[in-house]
């Protein structure tokens, strides 16, 4: 069958880009090829230049792997976003995205040209928590991390975001060409001032002079991200081909929501991103609390629990009665640990929350979710479980969370069967861990991971006594026995 590549390929139903693609330049480089690019970012700027045009196509960088581009590059950059809500499935083919370059795999130097470009004006960025390597206790570079230990080694060339990024600021300061905004879109806590720590360090590392140009004219706007996309699943070709009537193996899926709320700090200009629904605010900082907590907090705890009691997708979760009521307490403790929001019933945010959850379209795998926690616990229930408890909250449902991922480090279902944690710390961990059989000693020697757990959570009795409880019963009973008796 022919393979997606032109308009005329696609059949008549499909919504293809409103837009002659070849009329509008690059204006976005993209950090991150991944499904949630595709998913989101690319999708509200082609709804952006249908709107009002612009030179705003986006070259697309995967910093790692080479497939993402090599899909894209059959497809002449085009691909299809399967929305799939309730009620069934849609298909549009998105045509933002000009080119797509494999960083590590013979594109270094055409990156370095478009970061450098001077029709660049914006850096998108979705490199996942641990792509960026922040050392989150002082919230400049972590030295540990690879990719900053190499570039701050060979800053001519950089692998890893903050070496790329300061290096094509440095070229740009020095061709006397405007700095480009720099937009997170990443799932952590005020995205964007916590890339401007890290860049501000990383380059103060190299030249102080370039460390100041940067702070005084390049803009970070925080973002808040949201639209769940699984990794694509095995049958997605066949169910995209059956809808669009020829090949397309760059194919994404994801849920009919998508929400995206933005600092409007653009000094070198934006694409109307607001034509497709894109919110613009003061301060994102309110929203990215409220998703961090009551969406991904959510998320975490079920793909622990879910994951361990033998739930391969988050609708299994739900359809369990046990979890998805939990999933509910989880969603109203998170929501007290936060301010009012105009505009923004968090009972209501929670129903439709749990709706999207229980998405019986969509098959996002708990185990997906379940990665990195090291780098996803942080923001998503520790920073609330500390909230909570400086209002006199009740401390369990964190607790449970909490010990529902200090239960899957372990790394063995109740039957002994062997996973992988997927997570940049699992080494880590596993020695931490070793020869450890009882709850007290492997909550302690979580508890005093390195730069993981705030103090005042160590410190809190109640909560250490709650996730030590938790963990012991899990341990003793199976997971599954524990939780019959929430
Ligand atoms: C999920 C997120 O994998 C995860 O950790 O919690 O990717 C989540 O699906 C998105 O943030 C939804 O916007």
């Amino acid at each position: 069958m022919t393979r997606l590549s032109r308009r005329d390929d696609i059949a008549d139903d499909i919504a293809v880009p409103a837009y002659d693609r070849d009329a509008h330049g690059v204006g976005i480089v993209h950090l991150g090829l991944g499904a949630f690019h595709k998913a989101h970012q690319a999708v509200y700027t082609d709804d952006a230049l249908a709107a009002e045009g612009g030179d705003w196509r986006i070259a697309a960088v995967s910093l790692r792997s080479a497939r993402a581009v090599e899909e894209l590059r059959a497809q002449n950059g085009l691909f299809t976003v399967i929305s799939s809500g309730v009620s069934g499935s849609t298909a549009r083919v998105v045509g933002s995205v000009a080119r797509a370059l494999a960083h590590a795999h013979g594109d270094a130097e055409a990156v370095r040209a478009a970061l450098t470009e001077p029709a660049t004006r914006i850096v998108t960025i979705t490199v996942t928590e641990k792509g960026y390597g922040i050392d989150r206790a002082t919230g400049g570079a972590d030295l540990s991390h690879p990719a900053i230990a190499h570039d701050l080694a060979y800053p001519d060339a950089p692998t890893g975001l903050a070496g790329l990024l300061v290096r094509a600021l440095a070229r740009r300061r020095d061709a006397g060409v405007e700095p480009f905004t720099v937009l997170s879109c990443d799932n952590l806590p005020g995205n964007g001032a916590l890339t401007r720590g890290l860049i501000l360090d990383f380059a103060g590392r190299r030249d102080a002079r370039l460390r100041d140009w940067i702070a005084g004219t390049v803009a970070f706007p925080s973002s808040m991200v949201d639209r769940i996309t699984p990794a694509p699943g095995d049958d997605l070709p066949v169910r995209v081909r059956r809808m669009l009537g020829c090949d397309d193996h760059a194919a994404v899926e994801a849920e009919t929501f998508s929400q995206w709320v933005i600092e409007d700090r653009f000094p070198a200009g934006r694409p109307a991103w607001e034509a497709g629904g894109a919110l613009f605010v003061e301060d994102v900082a309110p929203y990215e609390r409220m998703k961090l907590r009551m969406l991904n907090g959510t998320h975490s705890m079920l793909a622990y629990g879910g994951f361990l009691t033998g739930k391969t997708h988050v609708r299994d979760v739900m359809r369990d009665p046990a979890l998805s009521a939990m999933v509910r307490r989880h969603l109203d403790a998170a929501a007290r640990t936060l301010d009012p929001l105009d505009g923004i019933d968090f009972h209501e945010y929670a129903q439709e929350l749990a709706r999207r959850f229980e998405n019986p379209n969509l098959a996002h795998e708990t185990y997906q979710i379940a990665m990195d926690g090291t780098e996803k616990l942080p923001q998503r229930i520790l920073a609330p479980a500390m909230d909570g408890l400086r209002t006199g909250g009740d401390p369990r449902p964190f607790a449970h969370a909490t010990a529902l991922w200090m239960r899957y480090c372990l790394g063995r279902h109740d039957d002994g069967a062997r996973y992988a944690l997927r997570d940049p710390r699992e080494s880590e961990i596993a020695r931490k861990l070793e020869g450890l059989g009882d709850a007290d000693a492997i909550a302690g020697a979580l508890f005093d991971l390195p730069a993981l757990f705030p103090k005042g959570l160590r410190q809190s009795a109640p909560y250490r006594h709650e996730v030590r409880k938790t963990l012991s019963e899990m341990m003793a009973q199976s997971v599954a026995g524990w939780l019959a008796h929430q």
